[in-house]
């Protein structure tokens, strides 16, 4: 059976869901997504997920045309057709078909796309051994040209990081601000453990704000670890006791290696296990 994709309130099989070539989400990267996790068919903070996407859209002036809960109860439904137990959900919202001009106005109604296929992890031993990974020259987007709060169809700042990671031989890469400090990785928030105090960048450092890096946080406070979300360099990374990412598809990963530098004792640490095995419990409960 083709696996069925959302678009507009219509089911279509994969191959029949298409999209105009005027649309402004392809012409500009005008639109805003999310990607989400399902797990034994429940979708992961499905909600948290909602007000951001809403939040985005609004940061751009772009109205979704439904209600959150309905929107919801698609997700909800494109997940549970498609059979999908442990998997990937894509929700788009793009500015719709229009003129080949910038103007917003001069286009038609939003396009609501939702995508619920199955999920292509990180082999499992980046989890045991832990990640590689380089800080890169790509900073993040200036948060006062746009925003990196809102995650848009315009991706172009990350895949160029990505990019420079992959030359180096690292599937994710680090990147810094642009005042130096740390910001996140192209896909994935940033932790440091550093003499059992948990650290990350905080939202003003210009990252987008994680759903994992929320519950990650949640989950360490109620373990009793002091979190602080403050700013960071990478003075900070080289000398911290552990390192690991988060993200709806890598979930808690461990990095052992930052720009050839072991962090710790080059192994995943205490505390980067036991967060990530929590995690697992939150979402597999
Ligand atoms: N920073 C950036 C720039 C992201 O794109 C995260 C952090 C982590 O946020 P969440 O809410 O997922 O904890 C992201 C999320 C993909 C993919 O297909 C990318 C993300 C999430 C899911 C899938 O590349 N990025």
């Amino acid at each position: 059976m083709s696996l069925k994709v959302y678009i507009n309130g219509t089911l279509f099989d994969k191959e029949d869901a298409k999209i105009s070539v005027y649309d402004h989400g392809l012409l500009y990267g005008d639109g805003v997504f999310e990607g989400l996790r399902s797990y034994d068919g429940k979708v992961f903070r499905l909600d948290e997920h909602l007000d951001r996407l809403y939040e985005s859209a609004k940061a751009i002036w772009l109205k979704i045309p439904m209600a959150k809960a309905d929107l919801a109860k698609a997700v909800n439904d494109t997940v549970a057709t498609n059979g999908i137990k442990d998997g990937y959900v894509r929700l788009i919202v793009t500015r719709g078909a229009g003129s080949l001009g910038l103007d917003p106005n001069r286009t038609s109604d939003p396009q609501v796309i939702i995508i619920a296929d199955s999920i292509t992890l990180y082999p499992k031993e980046y989890y045991e051994n832990g990640l590689e990974i380089v800080s890169v020259s790509t900073i993040r987007n200036h948060p006062a040209a746009l925003s990196p709060r809102v995650k848009s169809l315009n991706y172009l700042n990350n895949i160029l990081a990505k990019i420079e990671g992959l030359q180096a031989g690292c599937v994710e890469a680090l990147m810094l601000n642009h005042k130096g400090e740390i910001a996140e990785c192209t896909g994935d928030n940033i932790f440091l453990v550093s003499r059992g105090d948990l650290l990350t960048p905080p939202v003003e450092a210009g990252i987008l704000q994680g759903i994992t890096r929320d519950a990650v946080i949640e989950l360490a406070k109620n373990d009793g670890l002091v979190v602080r979300e403050t700013a960071l360099t990478k003075h900070d990374v080289y000398i911290a006791d552990e390192c690991f990412l988060t993200g709806s598809a890598a979930e808690v990963i461990p990095v052992v290696k930052v720009d050839s530098r072991p962090i710790g004792d080059g192994k995943p640490g205490v505390i980067t296990r036991e967060l990530s095995k929590r995690f697992h419990e939150l979402t597999r409960s």
